[in-house]
């Protein structure tokens, strides 16, 4: 940056006048001018740019500066022990890339986010391609199906995850980080452990692949403990899934997931935390609305999540249409939801025997579903128990007229989010 000097000289000239002359005695008269000139002279001098890039690890505590838009340049992970903190109001856009050139945050174990934002300030983390400026709640040139721009958010803590070793308790690696990247490790014995805050956080047009094979989620929670603060989080127009819990033990309250490509909203290895007010909203593109799978393995573990108050709304243009399917041994409670906006195939699947098993033994249940049943469907139809080709509706459904008939599903407290933007 060059700032140009601006020097001022000024000078004076005094004037000796003129001798006046007459018949007698000669008179000398004094007269003094005083001229003052301004001399400008411009000096050029290089200031160093101010950078508001985040292109390597932060291994000390850092505060962004909301006032500017940071770009997010390739894997930046948070190391243990520091602390990053986003203040509300904050924009990172992310550049593109795949594989390890993809732009990906990662809290590692023993590392903190503490991103606060508010209703009207909200933390947005988006592409490089996105227009929004700062002060804005959303930008104009992209929309919900612009997806896999940049990688996403991926936070990893210390509580239990039973993964690749169904005894649980152990440290695992992430998918998308090589094995030999130890900041990818996630899972331990510490179910109150606090990965920080992210409250008012909204995460859009992200999952490019990070690694082989592997799109990442819009936000990745990976063993996070429930001493950890999560509210108000939107996931939009996501490669894989919106937001996915591998094990762990943290709450979340006002999800909202809109234009995902593959699930809404994702729990795996024996999640056991409580997520309530969850919106989803499907686009042509994707998988499940909910794709909720047990402990890895098989493990015998009783470890239930609870999901609550929470809506799906389907598209019509989406071939699959799928509601929610119920895998691995899914172990937890679902209620008060309501599912509209359906096709003839859209349905809930009990996948296989260990899900079956669940849902005989007590240990998966669902509560006060409500359901605006397409032409060609029916209530018991969509509730498929896929061992046997049976309903497992036993009666925790209603078929209802319309969206505005229900009494359950989420509450719209999203209008500080893209999705309340556009709609
Ligand atoms: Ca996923
Ligand atoms: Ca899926
Ligand atoms: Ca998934
Ligand atoms: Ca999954």
């Amino acid at each position: 940056m060059k700032i140009k000097n601006f020097k001022f000289i000024a000078g004076s000239l005094s004037a000796l006048a003129f001798i006046a002359c007459s018949d007698d005695e000669p008179t000398v008269e004094y007269v003094t001018n005083t001229v003052t000139e301004t001399v400008v002279e411009t000096v050029e001098v290089e200031v160093e740019a101010p950078t508001y890039v985040i292109d390597s690890d932060i291994t000390e505590d850092t505060t962004l500066d909301a006032s500017v838009v940071w770009t997010l340049d390739g894997r930046v992970f948070v190391k243990d022990g520091v602390t990053l903190t986003i203040p509300a109001g904050t924009i990172i856009k992310a550049t593109g890339g795949t594989g390890t050139n993809a732009s990906v945050l990662v809290v590692a174990q023993g590392g903190k986010i503490e991103a606060a934002g508010t209703a009207d300030k909200p933390i947005i983390m988006t592409s490089v391609a996105d227009d929004i400026e700062v002060g804005q709640l959303a930008g104009s040139n992209l929309d919900q199906n612009v997806r896999g721009l940049w990688g996403g958010l991926i936070v990893l803590g210390k509580a239990h995850v039973h993964g690749d070793d169904p005894a649980g308790a152990v440290t695992q690696q992430i998918e998308g980080i090589p094995a030999d990247v130890a900041e990818g490790l996630y899972g331990g014995s510490d179910d109150s452990d606090s990965s920080g805050t992210l409250t008012y956080v909204s995460v859009r047009h992200g999952g490019a692949e990070i690694g082989a094979d592997n799109e990442i989620n819009g936000i990745t929670f990976g063993g996070v403990g429930n001493g950890t603060t999560l509210d108000n989080l939107e996931v939009v127009g996501n490669v894989d899934d919106g937001v996915e819990f591998f094990g762990g033990s943290v709450n979340a309250t006002n999800i909202i997931v809109w234009g995902q490509g593959d699930d809404a909203v994702d729990i795996d290895q024996a999640y056991d935390g409580t997520i309530d007010n969850v919106m989803i909203i499907q686009e042509a593109a994707g998988d499940h609305g909910l794709e909720i799978d047990g402990p890895k393995a098989g493990a015998d573990v009783n470890k239930p999540f609870t999901l609550q108050n929470v809506t799906i709304i389907g598209n019509a243009d989406n071939a699959k249409n799928a509601i929610a399917d119920f895998r691995d041994g899914a172990n937890g409670t679902v209620e008060n939801v309501l599912v509209y906006g359906l096709t003839s195939s859209s349905n809930v699947e009990l996948d296989k025997a260990a899900d079956v098993t669940r849902f005989t033994d007590g240990e998966l249940t669902f509560t006060a579903w409500e359901v605006v049943v397409p032409e060609g469907a029916t209530l018991d139809g969509i509730f498929d128990n896929k061992v046997d080709d049976t309903t497992f509706q036993n009666g925790f459904a209603t078929s209802i007229s319309s969206a505005d008939a229900a009494t359950v599903g989420a509450t719209n407290v999203f209008s500080w989010s893209y999705y309340g933007q556009k709609n």
